[in-house]
């Protein structure tokens, strides 16, 4: 009798021991989003006087993708694709609201996060990983088990630094005294470093998100510094760069509070924004450095995957603008960094790839069957061999049926109303010289076409940052009719 008892709970005793060896096997997710960074980052070159030394020490230690693009140049939309690895075009989910748990036919995808913690992983969070407050709210979302602070800017000007055009509270830069501890950014960071100063229940899934260098743009003296205004170099512009670009590249980003490089020149304020997000950058490379020596000092480096992602890209000026909401590099382009166990140290990989590849990717380095209905493809031979071709373009939208294809050597560009543009990326990485109508580039437009998705209307609820066209060509911006000959405003 006695021993009847003992076997079975001998049984038991040596499958949990079993379980429990097997998800500590399971390595461990550090996942750190950056909000609005471009590719001003040293490893991608997108600025030759960027310093960011810890994140170039990431990408030394792993692979760095330097074609990778989001799949929407707006947060909620962009965040919504890469934490459920479905397109915008297929979510419907393009402006900055509604939340995607909140879309009926949307609300059961099992995300990123609920994928893992279905898998035996605990699920931390701190800072923006989902758009605003989403994914974070106690007792009414379950995306996480531990929520620790939010995004925050933390510390304010006495009043706006900076007049901007169309008044708004977070679009504003500059440098002002206050201390780089009193950031939202230093206490994501702090909170994060405490988590891995814990015995953390493993395998973890910890995801910090940081805000900077969104808008606005403060930055102590201190990274001001680093980037002196006599030396300082301003991105490539032309004057005349949209005279070849359609008419419908303005609707992208028609009325916003974002203002126009016209203004930056004006109130002498372009050298001031550049330097504000240089230094923005390189103090957000500080803290991600921060959270990566804490990492070390851990000692789970060794089995802990980091994967570093931006949202989507900002433009300085370039194409006459501030801003994200195009479909161009500078707003599609973004770091995307992968190291640790299974990952090749020094890779650099010129292959397209895009951000809602990660889910897939991370699923197959934890060795994790992928839930149905993921459209990103795992970088795994990428991350294997940085060279590994890759048959897939990068593709970028933005609202209804506005499409940007970028293969290795070329942007391709398909507006809702059929206009076009094509750049040769290779010989004009500057995106200047809109190619779509030359005839000898005819097959290679073709070629791009046959890439464009299927694009649903926006889900019930879409707000901030909608543009529609419709049948009878018509076209309205968040809730407005623009005529065909509108003066484009804060520009004509
Ligand atoms: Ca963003
Ligand atoms: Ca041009």
């Amino acid at each position: 009798m006695k021993s009847a008892l003992i076997i079975p709970s001998l049984l038991v005793c040596l499958a949990a021991l079993c379980s429990a060896t097997a998800a500590s096997e399971k390595p461990n997710i550090l996942f750190i989003a950056i909000d609005d960074q471009n590719d001003w980052i040293g490893c991608l070159n997108g600025h030759p006087q960027i310093q960011t030394p810890n994140i170039d020490a990431l990408a030394e230690r792993g692979t760095v993708f330097l074609n990778a693009h989001c799949q929407s140049p707006l947060c909620n939309s962009s965040r919504t694709s890469l934490m459920t690895g479905r397109r915008p075009s297929s979510t419907g989910v393009y402006g900055l609201a509604p939340w995607f748990r909140d879309v009926d036919e949307l609300k059961d995808i099992v995300s990123l996060p609920q994928h893992l913690r279905n898998n035996g992983y605990k699920a931390l969070t701190t800072g923006k990983i989902y758009h605003g407050s989403y994914g974070r709210r106690p007792n009414k979302d379950d995306e996480f088990d531990v929520i620790g602070p939010p995004p925050g800017v933390g510390v304010w000007p006495k009043k706006k630094l900076v007049q901007t055009p169309t008044p708004h509270k977070l679009v504003d830069w500059g440098v002002f005294p206050h201390k780089d501890e009193d950031k939202g950014d230093w206490k994501v960071a702090s909170w994060a470093v405490d988590q891995l100063g814990k015995q953390l229940d493993e395998p973890f899934f910890l995801s910090v998100g940081f805000f900077l260098p969104h808008v606005p743009c403060y930055a102590t003296q201190k990274w001001f510094d680093l980037y002196p205004e006599d030396t300082l170099q301003l991105p490539p512009f032309q004057a005349n760069d949209r005279d070849d670009t359609p008419r419908f590249s303005w609707y992208m980003h028609w009325k916003l509070p974002e203002p126009r490089h016209k203004f930056l020149v004006e109130a002498n304020q372009w050298k001031n924004i550049v330097r504000s997000y240089l230094a923005c950058t390189s103090f957000v490379d500080s803290q991600v450095g921060r959270v990566l020596q804490a990492l070390e000092k851990s000692g789970k480096a060794d089995n802990t995957i980091v994967v570093l992602w931006s949202d989507h890209g900002w433009h300085l000026g370039e194409k006459l603008i501030t801003g994200k909401n195009t479909l161009w590099d500078r707003s599609t382009r973004v770091p995307l960094i992968f190291a640790g166990p299974g990952v090749a140290a020094g890779g650099r990989c010129e292959q397209p790839a895009e951000l809602l590849d990660m889910y897939p990717t991370l699923s197959e380095l934890c060795s994790l069957k992928a839930p149905n209905g993921l459209e990103g493809h795992s970088l795994m031979p990428q991350l294997k061999d940085a060279t590994a071709e890759r048959e897939w373009p990068a593709i970028t939208t933005h609202n209804h049926d506005n499409h940007g294809i970028r293969t290795k050597d070329w942007r391709y560009i398909r507006y809702a109303d059929g206009s076009e543009e094509l750049y040769d990326m290779k010989n004009d990485p500057n995106e200047w010289k809109n190619l779509a109508s030359v005839t000898e580039h005819k097959a290679v437009v073709e070629q791009h076409r046959k890439w464009i998705p299927q694009s649903r209307q926006p889900v019930a609820g879409s707000r901030h940052r909608i543009l529609l066209y419709r049948a009878d060509g018509t076209v309205n911006w968040e809730g407005e009719d623009v005529a065909a000959d509108d003066p484009i405003p804060e520009l004509d």
